[in-house]
């Protein structure tokens, strides 16, 4: 227990909605499978962020499934994770509301995952326009240290940082101010038929993204027809050859090798080259992790299980948090004692 407490608090959430990509691989599941080995882990399957957009209720159940399917085919182990859904924790939602009076309505407003999303659909839902807040209490009722995440989310961190210490000076020292860890390589998969934009779940083409349940011949497939450019040097350098660079990028992600070797070894080599032999390394990296994931999403009532536990777990390190922030804010402490006072969130 005590060597638990020692070990830096790791939290990230997933949204259970959309067909996971390479990108989410690289900037997410990758990262939690490995901060586990050195921290004590938190990842939340984030079904209450999937409403900000339209979505199919009929669908979330069975994806929110395979989403906990995934997150243990790509490493994370139930013993040592806490792997859990929001929706099973109510304090999530408390925690937004609360949060919601030190957020600032201009700051939500420049966020440019908002901008963009707001763009792309026609109803644009409340819940888009609040999503970080709800995001800030998910990361923030954990006393979290580390936040591993991809590039895109840079920004709902910094708020997340800016809610915690508004809130700190307001009312008192509550929280931990987060800090995010974004790998310098592979933070931000671009679209292979669009390498300006991210590769995204919402947003990119079928040709453009690659996702961890693609057969291999598709994935192969998708790399052939990957855009590049009109020259004919495979060299590293995102501004210029963004195409190139990209594909570069997640060969280093899913062999390992350095960006720098990876020039060293095309040295000479053709476009087609690099193409075949990054579709692939992503074969080769995906394939052990689609079979597993086919074996671990049949067996629904062990998912269940599992979610549950993870569950049972969160609830119990979010509450004395959730619990210091009613008091802080002044909230009157019901007869039953709505607050636990005794139990402190960790750290404080
Ligand atoms: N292209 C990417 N490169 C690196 N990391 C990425 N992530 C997402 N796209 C990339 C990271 O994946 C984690 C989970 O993201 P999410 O729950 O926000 O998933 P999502 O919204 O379904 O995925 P997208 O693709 O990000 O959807 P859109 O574009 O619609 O918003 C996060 O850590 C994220 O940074």
């Amino acid at each position: 227990m005590a060597a638990t407490e020692q070990k830096p608090r790791i939290f990230s959430g997933i949204q259970p909605t959309g067909r996971k990509t390479l990108g989410n691989y690289s900037g997410g599941f990758r990262q939690y499978a490995q901060t586990q080995e050195t921290g004590d882990g938190f990842f939340c399957i984030v079904d209450l962020h999937s409403l900000s957009v339209e979505y199919d209720p009929a669908e979330l159940r069975r994806s929110t499934l395979d989403l906990a399917a995934l997150l243990f085919a790509t490493g994370l182990d139930a013993e040592r994770s806490t792997v859990f859904c929001q929706s099973h924790v109510t304090a999530h939602a408390e925690a937004a509301w609360l949060l919601s009076a030190v957020t600032s309505y201009g700051q939500l407003g420049r966020m440019t995952q908002f901008k963009e999303k707001a763009a792309a659909h026609e109803f644009v839902s409340a819940a888009l326009f609040t999503y970080p807040v709800l995001m800030a209490g998910d990361i923030l009722l954990y006393q979290t240290d580390f936040v591993p995440v991809g590039d895109d989310q840079r920004q709902h961190l910094e708020l997340a940082r800016d809610v915690a210490q508004r809130f700190n000076h307001r009312y008192g020292e509550t929280f931990r101010v987060p800090e995010a860890i974004i790998p310098e390589i592979g933070g931000r998969i671009m679209d292979l038929q669009e390498p300006a934009d991210k590769m995204s779940t919402t947003l990119s083409s079928e040709q453009g993204a690659v996702y961890i349940a693609d057969p291999p011949d598709v994935i192969r497939k998708k790399f052939k027809t990957a855009v590049t450019d009109s020259e004919r040097e495979i060299r590293y350098a995102p501004r210029e050859k963004p195409g190139v660079s990209n594909l570069l990028e997640i060969m280093s992600v899913a062999t390992g090798e350095s960006i720098k070797a990876l020039e060293q070894r095309f040295v000479g080599a053709g476009y087609g080259d690099l193409k075949d032999a990054v579709g692939e390394s992503v074969v080769e990296l995906l394939s052990p992790i689609r079979e597993r994931f086919e074996a671990l999403r049949a067996d629904e009532r062990e998912l269940q299980r599992l979610l549950s536990v993870g569950a049972e777990k969160a609830r119990r390190a979010s509450e004395p948090t959730l619990d210091l922030m009613y008091d802080r804010m002044g909230f009157a402490t019901s007869e039953a004692g709505r607050f636990f006072g005794a139990a402190r969130p960790r750290g404080l």
